[in-house]
């Protein structure tokens, strides 16, 4: 079999990039993805970040959001709102559908590996998407109001504390699942994506055997590859660069990269950053410097062939 291409993802910057990548390579492409942004609404289990990587390779995105279904509508939530029910975690009608074939399947004891592969399959995506680990693992945030459970945080109170911490419940329990040994044990190079480095990526690689099966490819030659989701201080969706400085860090591509020495070999980031290409040289990385903005398909495929040129050597 050809070798993959791993790429380690959190939700939207990793599902574009996934995308990008899928155009190239088709099944080739394994993307493993964060699992610890899961939650339970109304007794069903949601896969955030899986669910928006296989939309997108869907081509059933809403690209408008940067998660869930395009053309989605919510008359369930309605519904659940005259009910008195919780909705601030919003769950479209079509949506809803994966969380009850996904929660049942969990019932009936199938594995969440098991159960993504089908959903992939009937909606028709080529690439696979293997969830990091088929045991629990849940981030919490610690803010001034203490410990919070990141979809509370995230979405409930719009990414607005302060976060002074992270920790994964449930990680110590967690493995990796033989599909995603045999993919990084197979891989060609493995591929970073431009994800929250601190509760997208890190979760991925706290999960026992990961970090050593990323480690092993390392040692017989495949390349790892992160991409910076950090440009010119800013991130490109969500709260890295807040947490980044809340988190003594520095909010720039340099501090992502600085999460990311002894654990990648090149670093792509964009040129508004070129100058931070040399300091990031000296923590031992190669450095790629190309836009790193994906507008539009042709932007992902782009971006996608350099991440590629630059795990071969180019
Ligand atoms: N994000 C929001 O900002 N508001 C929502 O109501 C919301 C609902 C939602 C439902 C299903 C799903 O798969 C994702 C959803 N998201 C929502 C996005 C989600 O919080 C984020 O994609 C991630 O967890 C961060 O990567």
């Amino acid at each position: 079999m050809t070798q993959p291409i791993v790429l380690l993802a959190g939700g939207v910057g990793g599902a574009r990039l996934a995308h990008g990548l899928q155009a190239h390579l088709g099944n080739r492409l394994v993307v493993v993805v964060n699992t610890a942004d899961d939650v339970e609404q109304h007794g069903l289990t949601v896969s955030p970040d899986h669910d928006t990587v296989m939309y997108t390779l869907a081509g059933i995105d809403n690209r408008e959001w940067g998660w869930g279904i395009a053309g989605e509508t919510f008359n369930v939530t309605e519904m659940l709102e005259r009910y008195g029910a919780e909705t601030w975690f919003r769950l479209g009608d079509r949506d809803l559908a994966t969380h009850i074939v996904r929660t049942a399947r969990l019932r009936r004891g199938d594995r969440p590996t098991e159960i993504a592969r089908d959903l992939q399959h009937a909606l028709g995506v080529r690439a696979v998407i293997l969830p990091m680990s088929d045991q629990p693992v849940r981030t919490e945030v610690l803010t001034d109001d203490g410990w919070l459970e990141f979809q509370d945080y995230f979405v409930r109170r719009h990414q607005e504390p302060e976060v002074r911490d992270v920790r994964f419940v449930g990680i110590e329990d967690a493995t990796s699942t033989h599909e995603v040994d045999a993919a990084l044990e197979s891989a060609e190079a493995i591929v970073i994506a431009p994800s929250n480095p601190f509760v997208s990526v890190r979760p991925i690689l706290s999960v026992a055997g990961i970090e050593a099966g990323l480690q092993t490819a390392r040692s017989r030659g495949a390349p790892v590859v992160a991409v910076s989701g950090i440009v010119g201080g800013v991130a490109l969706k969500g709260p890295a660069d807040r947490m980044l400085v809340s988190l003594g860090h520095e909010a720039s591509a340099l501090g992502v990269a600085r999460q990311y020495t002894g654990i990648a070999d090149v670093f792509v980031l964009d040129r508004l950053d070129e100058a931070l290409a040399a300091p990031i040289r000296e923590l031992g990385l190669r450095t790629v410097v190309t836009d790193t903005i994906m507008a539009g398909d042709a932007g992902r495929a782009r971006l996608a062939a350099e991440v590629l040129a630059a795990a071969r050597g180019g």
